[in-house]
């Protein structure tokens, strides 16, 4: 797909300053945490550049796209919060040129989690969480655990997102139910 400074120039055509800084940041701590977990860098690199690829494109584009794709119609319930990962790793792929699947998947779930998670996304959904600018109640707390025990912070984050959308009033993905029934009782 082409050499790092092209990838950084489609990236940054696609986003705001400050959100492709944020992915420049995920792209470091996804690093940090792939060494630590025997990850391959270059997949952390490049998972964390695009992760949020398509965060802020219009509704149409994602609409167009999953009728263009075939992706699950119940998609159209949600919106950008869910549709920027799942629906982006498609524009990814055809925008990009980026086909592993392992790179794709990591962008598919980094929102939702999923019940099965490759190392590579287990650590592309904790670095967006415990990126350097973070900040919420807890997060020190993720970023502690991300370091010792990987499993343990995807639980951690699965279980208070959930709470945090239910606190909200939000409404929650399905996917984001089953990662937390499949990762908070077996890491609690
Ligand atoms: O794109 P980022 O802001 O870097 O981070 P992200 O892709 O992890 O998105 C986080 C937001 O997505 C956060 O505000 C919570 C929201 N979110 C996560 N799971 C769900 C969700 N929103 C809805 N409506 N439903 C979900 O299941
Ligand atoms: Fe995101
Ligand atoms: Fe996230
Ligand atoms: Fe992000």
């Amino acid at each position: 797909a082409g050499t790092r400074a092209e990838l950084l120039a489609k990236i940054s055509q696609q986003l705001k300053p400050k959100r492709f800084k944020h992915v420049q940041r995920v792209e470091q701590t996804a690093i940090a945490l792939a060494k630590r977990n025997a990850v391959d860098l270059e997949k952390a690199s490049i998972a964390g550049l695009v992760h949020d690829y398509a965060k802020q494109r219009p509704d149409e584009d994602f609409i167009a796209a999953i009728k263009q794709y075939h992706l699950d119609p119940v998609l159209l319930d949600y919106g950008n919060a869910i549709w920027h990962g799942v629906v982006g790793a498609e524009l990814i792929k055809h925008e990009l040129g980026i086909y592993d699947e392992d790179i794709l998947n990591a962008v598919r779930h980094h929102t939702t989690g999923a019940v099965y998670m490759s190392p590579l996304e287990q650590i592309v959904y904790m670095a967006d969480y415990i990126e350097p600018q973070r900040d919420f109640p807890g997060v020190d707390e993720a970023r502690q655990l991300a370091k010792t025990d990987l499993a343990k912070s995807v639980a951690f984050q699965a279980k208070h997102t959930l709470q945090y959308l239910v606190e909200n009033g939000k409404p929650v993905y399905p996917k984001s139910i089953d990662t937390y029934n499949a990762w908070v009782p077996q890491y609690p």
